[in-house]
């Protein structure tokens, strides 16, 4: 492991005990005031990025709040942390990685040396090999093994190798080559696979098998799945597997041993995280369905907000005002989740690729030199698209015992102008940003004629935060910048708790006690069970059941 050399306690700096001592005040302070008293807030309180606006200014925080939570920022390092992330440091202490996928959009014209070689390069030959591949599948150039071109798209990967191309693949789907159907199989559930295929010719079909590893179990067996139903399809004729079998992997080795061609394997480098790797190779898929241009152009789209994140000062930076804010709520005001709620159908998986991006991220309980936190770190993020969300969760989110921050995501203009829906949809993002943030007083719910014994239940206590994050049209750039936004976001969070935001142990002892039990699942005769006796009564019970 990298040393590390220990740092301050977060809590004891100078800005954190500062910012401590202001939530205390902050704690009575109603939005409500904060905007009677102050005319320009809604004007002043927002930041302009490469093609998004941040309005932050319905947020419990004043001038005060925002130099203290900058002060912090800067004390723990952010800029110095972060020029380290973009020029190659080996950041992921504890798996002595660089973080590097700043570089996966790095124009040709930028060097960022890694072992003493410059990657940009080698990303770019990458790309320029995936395009190949890509333009060859839309065109039919690419034949499958009986010279029929190929009609469907399956990606098999989970976690950071399914994410990732899932979420792209819906937001960008008005991007996509409708003669092309596309599918991914992630779980380790048959249904995943076998619903994902049932209604695919294998001739047809191209799988991509995307692991960075190639050892992770419900992709390989998903991928030896659909190997044993592509040769069953193809008439059991195993040389024309390579014309329906792709890899993405950093492991040649294992994906020669599956009997994929090293030829159609599409690699990626060790300082690439799965979460952070819809950029790569990982995102041939994308790259399939919108084509090369448009990936490209949503590669400039994230590099434009890396610069953004790079170069402006954090009162004006967006992925840094949108980290602090939530570790002003997670910190000081015992927010326990984030919701994140876009009002943009393509956008359905968003919050489900943030999930992990942020969860897995943050969700740490030590620091880097390994101390246990004394303050909290990552939030549960959770969320679905509007106004969808309106009709189920918001109830606790405006009138619940909990705090709830909110970030609203909405466009300008849709992709499918109909009607009056888009003002529609436009209208309750502002309504509910507007509702949450002011709500209804006792006096105004009378004013209405309420009967007093329904008053209390008709309140809205309002003082509930919320950003607002706009831009003009979802297009591949900006889903480009959006994703961007939010990794470095976490990254200033993770930088602020003195956490590894780059590495997941916490995945790992599931997954070696899972592999224990599959022999005690399978076994012919009863296995000696001698795990606790909860778990020793489950296994007999589905040993039994089965
Ligand atoms: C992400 C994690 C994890 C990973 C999956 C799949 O940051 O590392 O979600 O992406 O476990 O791993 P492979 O790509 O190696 O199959």
């Amino acid at each position: 492991m990298a040393t590390v050399t220990e740092t301050k306690a977060l809590v004891d700096r100078e800005a954190w005990k500062a910012l401590a001592a202001h939530a205390e005040q902050m704690r009575a302070v109603t939005l409500r005031d904060l905007f009677a008293k102050d005319p320009g807030r809604g004007e002043r309180l927002t930041a302009q990025g490469p093609g998004l606006l941040l309005d932050y200014s319905k947020n419990r925080v004043t001038d005060e709040t925002l130099s203290l939570l900058v002060k912090l920022a800067e004390d723990c390092g952010l800029k110095q942390r972060t020029e380290a992330m973009f020029t190659g440091e080996k950041i992921n202490v504890t798996e002595n990685r660089a973080v590097l996928h700043v570089a996966l959009r790095a124009p040709t014209s930028e060097k960022i040396v890694v072992d003493g070689e410059d990657v940009v390069p080698q990303v770019h030959a990458v790309l320029d090999k995936m395009a190949g591949f890509a333009d060859r599948v839309r065109s039919g150039d690419w034949k499958g093994a009986t010279g029929k071109r190929i009609r469907n798209v399956v990606n098999i990967g989970i976690g950071g190798s399914d994410l990732g191309p899932v979420m792209a693949y819906e937001a960008l789907r008005h991007y996509s080559d409708r003669n092309l159907t596309f599918r991914f199989v992630s779980n380790v559930d048959g249904t995943d696979f076998a619903e994902a295929v049932r209604d695919l010719q294998a001739d047809e079909t191209l799988f991509l098998v995307a692991s960075k590893t190639f050892t992770t179990l419900e992709t390989m067996t998903n991928a030896h799945s659909a190997r044993e139903w592509a040769l069953q399809g193809l008439g059991g004729d195993e040389t024309a597997i390579a014309k329906h079998f792709v890899a993405i992997s950093t492991n040649a080795k294992e994906v020669a041993k599956f009997g994929i061609d090293t030829e159609n394997m599409f690699g990626f480098w060790d300082w690439v995280g799965g979460r952070y790797s819809m950029d790569s190779a990982i995102g041939l898929s994308t790259m399939i369905a919108i084509g090369p241009d448009n990936f490209r152009a949503m590669l400039d789209g994230f590099h434009s907000m890396d610069v953004h994140f790079r170069t402006t000062p954090v009162e004006k930076n967006l992925p840094a005002l949108l980290g602090l804010l939530t570790v002003w709520y997670t910190d000081f005001f015992d927010a326990q989740t984030v919701a994140i709620l876009p009002y943009e159908q393509y956008l359905k998986r968003f919050p489900a690729y943030l999930q992990q991006l942020t969860m897995e991220s943050n969700g740490k309980h030590v620091t880097l030199d390994g101390r246990h936190v004394t303050y909290e770190t990552g939030p549960v993020y959770w969320g679905e698209p509007g106004t969808n969300g309106q009709h189920s969760f918001y109830q606790l989110i405006h009138q619940g015992t909990r705090l709830i921050p909110c970030d609203f995501i909405g466009f300008a203009k849709t992709l499918n102008p109909l009607g009056r829906h888009h003002d529609m949809l436009m209208a309750n993002v502002f309504a509910q940003a507007e509702a949450l943030a002011f709500g209804k007083t006792a006096e105004e719910v009378r004013a209405e004629g309420v009967p007093e014994a329904l008053v209390p239940h008709k309140v809205f206590e309002g003082n509930r935060p919320s950003n607002t994050i706009l831009a003009e049209l979802l297009t591949p750039s900006l889903l480009g910048q959006m994703v961007a936004l939010y990794e470095h976001a976490v990254f200033t969070q993770g930088v602020v708790w003195g956490v590894d935001s780059f590495d997941q142990w916490g995945v790992e002892l599931g997954k070696v006690l899972a592999q224990r039990i599959i022999g005690e699942l399978e076994s012919p005769t009863p296995p000696e069970l001698k795990h606790d006796t909860s778990t020793n009564r489950l296994i007999e019970w589905y040993r039994s059941h089965k």
